[in-house]
């Protein structure tokens, strides 16, 4: 599918090293060196409302991480799904009567328009569920032939002409005796918690049937009234997880450098879908787990199911810079659970003049101090170090603004580091 347009980056003197990022799966701290290519998966949207901070802020972490490998030398290949047929949405084009097709085009449509306003480097792959569904049947048909899937009585599916159809789950512990998993030893974490976010988080563990209650949906059969597709695995439409092991393992292949996306999808979302990419490659999916903070907003995470949104479409249409909307987010730490208020944007507004007036164009910086003596090549050294430090931004910042107080003697180097490496062009 098409994604939008990749900003223009400027390339700067000198090479970052490579990053080092924190891995959920080992809780530590490790170097993201690609071997060739930097392979990058960062889960989509479920395009069922507009895009809000939390995910521009989500987007914009991996956004850092890809200027960092590019400003180390690196190629990227990035690859991003769009959740285009899942329960959350059915229900809202239900709620709305809008067809299901038509709200996942829209909302697609206004998260291209938003991530290209902000300036955010596009997937070079950007996959919609609904145009992969033979691929995803046959992956689950495989995991099926390998005695991992099975069949959950379902009274209400539709019949097949092999008999009445059946759900298809996951079985995570014949799979875990098979091909053990990186991220997620989900036998080791505390049975309760566990359950209670598998529930909140689209899983069914009081399901009927199934072998162990974390057990997940792979294949759902064809109910009345919800779309299907006709599969080897009888008509019908994909589980959550799997969409996204079988688009990363197609288009990265497996091990790749870092599967990436909120701290909301660390279990079970990325747990079941390493599991899966396991199970069906025999090899890790990844090699890092890479996960954002929530962005929260009156005290509550930010969420489509909440309701407690501020939209980047609404920014943008009350006027708001989309690089001041960049600079509020990359005020913050990208692991950091934080919480947005309004003050966020006017301090980011500010922070943009006092740096267009440092380093901008020179026609908009009359009157800026011309006498300056920081030495621009350190300003960028300074940027660097940070951002390779678990993509500290903060500290990026920190590093311009010191140098908008004292000057430097080179502006326009600065700006293209501001840039490359944080994607405000001034
Ligand atoms: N389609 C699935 C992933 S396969 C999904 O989670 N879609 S989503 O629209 O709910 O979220 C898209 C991305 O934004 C995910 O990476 C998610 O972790 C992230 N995200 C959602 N809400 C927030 C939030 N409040 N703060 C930060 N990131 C968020
Ligand atoms: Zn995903």
């Amino acid at each position: 599918m098409r994604a939008w347009s990749h900003p223009v980056i400027p390339s700067i003197p000198g090479l970052s090293a490579a990053p080092r990022l924190h891995d959920t799966a080992t809780d530590s701290i490790v170097e993201a060196r690609p071997t060739d290519v930097a392979r990058l998966y960062v889960c989509g949207i479920t395009p069922y409302d507009a895009t809000h901070l939390g995910h521009a802020a989500t987007y914009l972490a991996f956004d850092t991480l890809q200027r960092v490998w590019r400003d180390g030398g690196y190629r990227v290949h990035y690859a991003q799904n769009v959740t285009d047929v899942d329960d959350p949405l059915l229900e809202r084009a239900t709620a709305t009567g809008v067809a299901w097709r038509d709200l996942a085009r829209e909302q697609t449509d206004l998260f291209r328009a938003d991530m290209e306003s902000l300036g955010i480097i596009p997937p070079d792959d950007f996959v919609a569920v609904t145009d992969v569904i033979d691929d995803i049947s046959a992956a689950v048909l495989k995991l099926r032939q390998s005695a991992l899937a099975y069949k959950v009585p379902t009274p209400d599916a539709l019949p097949t002409p092999d008999g009445p159809g059946a759900d298809l789950y996951f079985d995570i512990r014949a799979a875990e005796r098979q091909a053990p998993w990186t991220l997620g030893d989900e036998s080791n974490l505390e049975p309760g918690p566990m359950l209670t976010l598998f529930a909140e988080r689209g899983g069914d563990p009081d399901r009927a049937g199934k072998r162990d209650r974390l057990d997940p949906l792979l294949w759902r059969a064809a109910r009345v009234g919800e779309p299907a597709w006709d599969s080897p695995v009888g008509a019908g439409r994909p589980g959550w997880h799997i969409e996204c092991s079988v688009i990363a393992l197609a288009e990265l292949g497996t091990d790749f450098t870092v599967q990436g996306g909120g701290s909301d999808l660390i279990f079970p979302h990325h747990d079941m879908s390493a599991g899966h990419a396991a199970a069906l490659s025999g090899h890790p999916l990844a090699q890092v787990y890479s996960h954002t903070g929530m962005v929260a907003y009156q005290g509550e995470k930010m969420s489509k199911s909440l309701g407690n949104l501020v939209l980047v479409s609404r920014l943008r249409a009350g006027g708001s810079d989309p690089r001041a909307i960049r600079l509020a987010l990359l005020a913050q730490h990208y692991r950091t659970d934080w919480e947005w208020t309004a003050q966020q944007l006017v301090d980011a507004e500010a922070r943009l003049s006092a740096w267009t007036l440092a380093f901008g164009p020179a026609d908009t910086a009359a009157g800026a101090a011309v006498s300056a003596f920081a030495s621009a090549a350190a300003v960028v050294e300074r940027m660097r170090a940070a951002l390779v430090d678990d993509l500290d931004t903060r500290g990026a910042l920190a590093a311009v603004d010191e140098a908008a107080v004292a000057g430097v003697d080179d502006r326009a180097l600065v700006a293209a580091a501001i840039d490359a490496l944080l994607g405000v062009k001034l």
